[in-house]
């Protein structure tokens, strides 16, 4: 056993020099040290030998055993700093490289044009007041002066809810009596922004869901003239401080007299194009003055108060400021359209 002790110790010492990887020296320590090495086996066989021989080999198993131990910790120590040498010099970090520009994220075009929007009316004494854009039947339409089956209700087909009478709003004029009843008697001056929903054909131009910005002035003596007054300015502020602008009469039930108002065309300056179909005006937005039973379901008397409304869409008019020809690539989520903004 003494001598197999020591060929062991010599054999295993001349193979750990050609050790090169972490798992032929693990290999290399369950052979030699380990439960099947000559070491255990020696400390087994210990109670078999004579009196003289026992520790004569129990002394040298321990001494063998340990010298395998050290030099297996140096070897391990040699391995772990030459990983490390090779790392550092194939994994170099070169500082002078340019970095790696990280990519930032973007704000939606109708995003941007809401905030410009809020911006110019903040600046005339607008606040922002949000509302619901699930809505009940009576604010969607009964308390903006269309009754059940008034005929005016057909202009904005809508999406119902299983629960009767809860529909998808089709435009923010309900928030205009939300805001009514908050304030009344106090005078208001408020933009009601956010999405509606219509049951409608999709194409180039409208979309299901919208963004709209309905503005609402409450007060005495509040006219026509105060009306053309803010959203002309609205404009020039928005597109041109020379766009002009043109009111053509129209009709909504909620508003009384009621217009759609023109810019001027910013594309050819009026001259007649592609853009605005050759006649030099574009449609911004409906508005007129708030109707007396409005103002009566809002709360306040019409023979003392008077308003006036406007309702504007977003993306049609981020549409005219970039000349998108497609209004439906705003929802559909092409990170190609969406960059260039
Ligand atoms: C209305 O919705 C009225 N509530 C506006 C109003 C408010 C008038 C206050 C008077 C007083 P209209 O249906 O025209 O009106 O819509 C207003 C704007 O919303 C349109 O000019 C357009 O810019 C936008 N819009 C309407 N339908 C769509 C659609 N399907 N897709 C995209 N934008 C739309």
């Amino acid at each position: 056993m003494l001598e197999k002790l020591e060929r062991t110790l010599k054999e295993a010492v001349e193979s750990l020099k050609g050790i090169t990887t972490e798992q032929d020296l693990h290999l290399w320590r369950s052979n030699n040290i380990g439960k099947k090495s000559v070491v255990t086996e020696a400390y087994a066989v210990l109670k078999d030998l004579s009196k003289e021989e026992r520790p004569l080999v129990g002394k040298l198993a321990n001494q063998v055993k340990q010298t395998l131990e050290k030099v297996y910790e140096e070897k391990k120590e040699e391995l772990r700093k030459a990983a490390l040498t090779e790392s550092l010099q194939t994994e170099k970090l070169d500082v002078t490289l340019p970095g790696r520009a990280v990519q930032l994220g973007k704000l939606h075009p109708v995003t941007k044009t809401l905030r410009r929007i809020y911006k110019i009316f903040a600046e005339m004494g607008f606040q922002v007041y949000q509302t619901r854009e699930v809505e009940s039947d009576d604010y969607n339409f009964t308390f903006l002066n269309m009754p059940e089956h008034h005929p005016a209700r057909d202009m904005w087909d809508t999406f119902y809810t299983k629960t009767e009478g809860v529909i998808l709003r089709t435009h923010t004029s309900p928030g205009q009596v939300h805001a009514m009843r908050e304030y009344h008697p106090e005078p208001i001056r408020v933009i009601l922004p956010g999405m509606c929903y219509r049951y409608e054909q999709v194409n180039t131009r409208s979309e299901m869901q919208f963004n709209q910005v309905e503005g609402l002035a409450v007060g005495k003596d509040i006219s026509f003239g105060d009306l053309k007054w803010v959203v002309s300015e609205f404009a020039r502020r928005l597109f041109h401080p020379d766009v002009r602008t043109r009111f053509r009469a129209s009709h909504f039930p909620f508003t009384e007299p009621s217009a759609e108002m023109d810019v001027e065309c910013f594309v050819c300056n009026g001259k007649g194009c592609s853009v605005c179909k050759q006649t030099g005006w574009l449609e911004i937005m409906g508005c007129g003055m708030v109707h007396p039973n409005v103002l009566r379901y809002g709360g306040y008397d019409p023979e003392e108060f008077s308003g006036f409304a406007f309702g504007l869409g977003p993306e049609r008019i981020t549409m005219l400021l970039h000349r998108i020809t497609d209004i439906r690539y705003f929802w559909r989520n092409d990170i190609r359209f969406l960059e260039q903004f």
